[in-house]
């Protein structure tokens, strides 16, 4: 079988430049001589105009910056391969399905919603997960998000949305944050928004990698086979580390901390051979069953419940090798849900269809020419043949004088494929209908599952998505807006509404005001449909809840453990700790008062990997305190103390061993600790295998949530 794995790289070596032992020069390829001054009437004279390699560069520079996205302005890429496991032969025709083992090269994309292109990784927002698929048969993108649903039904409100979330457009604040007015006025006005809030008000919101999260399509697609028959799909990945979060507090300090705390985890986990690793699943809607379940297949603020319908694994794909440059490969990527390959083909959901319209639009003005699809990193390593012509920037040379199809000037040539050939047929769906502007009545359930997500929580969770709302709500000013939220909210759950309420110190109306016309006929309040609540055919999905999500797979690999230390320190224990971790593929790094290296009970030297002023606790998964004459040099520092409790606040694993086990018992939230907490890990036999063992078990467990307040006790 040949595989096409490193077929894109081959292709991007083309354009790929390195100045190693090279000339300078100016873009005209003149070797430059002096540049390190402008030419000038004298030393201290007027610079000419006649510096055409003054002139050159600082020209390039001024129109370095393109706009950003308005949506996902900030993300990071990186390349790697898709691998079928299971083929799909008798749903799709689509190549890259078709054999076991066969292998495509992938670009991804993942991004912050909200926030400008330098705003921070941890907002609380949803996070797009994109896939350029560089297929045989052309490229074919999977544009999805972590959240399997989306706020909004039809792609007219999505500019509205858009506007609503983004900061306030007279004095440009907050960055990067739902937490104001203008977002919790438009959702207080949307009931459709109400299952995608639950979604964006949990943990879901705040992952703690980009490779602990799950991805979705969040459509229903279709797939067509080679006999022309067509089954809807729901696209699904499921990270081989589990899903996994942050605390709200943690991310809030992340942000400070480290703004690229997404960036560089990605970056650093395909630096060190640990490539991060999702596998494909699909959910399979036989043509048939459209109209079967009590929802609509076409509405994209619902999910297909797994225990309907079970997700069936294809694939998978693995992200192999960072990019060379992020503006070339990262920034310049074009993705665009309406690039789709024979095999895969759209649904009439009305969101999908107005990004149909949307992405090409958008890159016009965002890369500035309709050549987008020359810049390297979206150029297709299938042929490109056809008669679109000339253009801002156009690479290509066209040769002959055929640019017209039909010709007979040209052969008739660049020739049309029969479907047998690989062309591409739309599926042939029979369409007969008034032309209207309404929404179909199979929309109108606006609570049913988000009552279903809310009841597939853990009591954790719960209280999470509760704390998330006071916090969020919170923050608006305007009280009329917090309540007509808490009066949606109780529309989902009273219990929930009531907590929040309580937060907010404000009480739940007793009935939920009467959302504002959203529509456009006068006659009905609610615009063209009635909201209402259709009970879910199935009470709780395991599937929704992170906690009892069953791909959370018990490994720290790629997990960060602090070490605390000072002069003195056991090298002893310091090693032990280190080489198991290290054995785990986790990593353990030296915390110090002071950078360099500190001297062990030995006389021995261990680098020191960040001081306190360098780093701080939320950038680590777990922290060690190992015993030694160490503990008197950081008895009562500061550092220290705020270092552990937050690791503490935050439900992470704290292990201590002979005088550490002191040491931590003097830490003030130590009156707290519960013996039974199995997030400390206490040794008084320091640097054995048990304890390492210990330790490891804990910290794999990833937070330790019996620590929180829980509002669902
Ligand atoms: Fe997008 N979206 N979107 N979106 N979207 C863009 O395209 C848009 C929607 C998603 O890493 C833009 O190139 C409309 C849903 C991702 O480059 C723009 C509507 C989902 C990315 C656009 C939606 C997404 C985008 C901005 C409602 C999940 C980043 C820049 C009708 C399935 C891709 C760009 C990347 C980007 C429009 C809704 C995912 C403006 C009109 C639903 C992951 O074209």
């Amino acid at each position: 079988m040949k595989n096409f794995q490193d077929e894109k790289q081959r292709d991007l070596s083309l354009n790929k430049s390195d100045g190693t032992n090279k000339f300078l020069t100016t873009d005209q390829g003149v070797r430059i001589n002096d540049d390190n001054n402008s030419l000038k009437a004298g030393d201290r004279g007027p610079s000419l105009l006649e510096d055409f390699i003054l002139r050159e560069k600082i020209t390039h520079f001024d129109h370095e910056r393109i706009p950003e996205r308005i949506v996902h302005a900030r993300g990071s890429g990186a390349h790697g391969f898709f691998e079928v496991t299971n083929p799909i032969p008798e749903l799709t025709k689509a190549g890259f399905l078709q054999e076991a083992g066969l292998k495509t090269p992938v670009f991804v994309r993942f991004s912050t919603v909200a926030g400008f292109r330098g705003s921070s990784d941890l907002a609380r927002d949803v996070r797009g997960f994109a896939v350029k698929f560089y297929t045989q048969e052309g490229n074919y993108d999977l544009v999805g998000n972590n959240i399997p649903i989306f706020f909004i039904q039809d792609a007219s409100k999505f500019p509205d949305l858009v506007h609503a979330v983004k900061p306030e457009p007279h004095n440009e604040i907050p960055q990067a944050a739902s937490a104001h007015d203008t977002f919790w006025d438009f959702i207080s006005l949307m009931p459709e928004s109400m299952h995608m809030i639950m979604w964006a008000m949990s943990d879901r919101a705040i992952p703690r990698s980009y490779r602990m999260m799950e991805g979705f399509g969040v459509h229903t697609f279709r797939l067509i086979n080679e006999a022309g028959e067509s089954s809807f799909v729901k696209f699904h990945w499921k990270p081989k580390l589990g899903t996994h979060a942050v605390v709200w507090d943690e991310a809030l300090k992340i942000s400070g901390n480290n703004p690229d705390f997404h960036r560089q985890d990605l970056w650093e986990a395909i630096e060190s051979g640990n490539f991060p690793e999702w596998e494909l699943g699909i959910q399979v809607i036989p043509q048939n069953d459209e109209h079967k379940y009590e929802f609509d297949l076409l509405d994209p603020t619902k999910i297909v419940p797994e225990e309907l319908v079970p997700v069936t694994i294809i694939g998978r794909m693995v992200l192999n090798k960072n990019p060379d440059n992020f503006f070339a490969e990262t920034e310049q990527i074009a993705f665009h849900p309406g690039h789709v390959v024979p095999g895969i083909d759209f649904t009439n959901d009305p969101l999908l269809q107005g990004r149909l319209f949307s992405y090409t639009d958008t890159q016009l003005s965002r890369l500035g020419s309709p050549n987008f699809h020359e810049i390297p990193i979206n150029r297709s390593v299938a042929p490109v043949h056809n008669h679109q012509r000339d253009g801002h920037m156009r690479q290509e040379i066209n040769k002959g004088r055929v640019s017209y199809h039909p010709n007979s000037l040209g052969g008739g040539c660049p020739f049309q494929a029969k479907i047998s050939e690989g062309g591409f047929s739309s599926f042939n769906e029979r369409v007969d209908a008034h032309k209207v502007r309404e929404r179909s009545k199979s929309f109108a359930d606006h609570f049913g599952q988000a009552k279903l997500f809310f009841n597939s929580q853990t009591p954790t969770e719960k209280s999470h998505i509760v704390k998330a709302l006071r916090f969020e709500l919170g923050k608006v000013e305007t009280t009329a807006i917090r309540i007509r939220m808490l009066g949606l909210l109780s529309q989902v759950d009273k219990q929930l509404a009531e907590k929040v309420a309580e937060g907010l110190g404000a009480t739940v109306p007793p009935a939920p005001e009467k959302p504002i016309n959203h529509g456009v006929s006068p006659e009905n309040e609610m615009g063209n449909q009635e909201s209402k609540t259709v009970k879910s055919s199935v009470d709780s999905s395991d599937s929704l809840s992170m906690i009892k999500n069953p791909t959370n797979s018990p490994t720290i690999a790629t997990r960060k453990v602090a070490i605390i230390a000072a002069d003195g320190v056991s090298e002893a224990a310091v090693m032990n700790i280190k080489s198991a971790l290290l054995k785990q593929d986790a990593k353990g790094c030296v915390i110090a008062p002071n950078l360099g290296s500190v001297i062990t009970d030995t006389g021995g030297a261990i680098a020191v990997g960040f001081s306190f002023l360098t780093t701080s606790s939320v950038l680590f998964d777990a922290v060690y305190i190992p015993h030694g004459e160490s503990l008197n040099v950081l008895a009562g520092n500061d550092d220290v103390i705020e270092f552990l409790t937050d690791a503490y606040k935050h439900c992470k694993v704290i292990g201590a061993d002979g005088e550490g086990i002191n040491f931590l018992r003097d830490i003030p939230f130590s009156a707290k600790l519960n013996d039974n907490d199995p997030g400390i890990v206490l040794t008084t036999e320091p640097a054995t295998e048990t304890f390492a063992e210990d330790f490891i078990t804990a910290i794999a467990n990833h937070r330790i949530w019996e620590r929180e307040e829980n509002l669902y006790n």
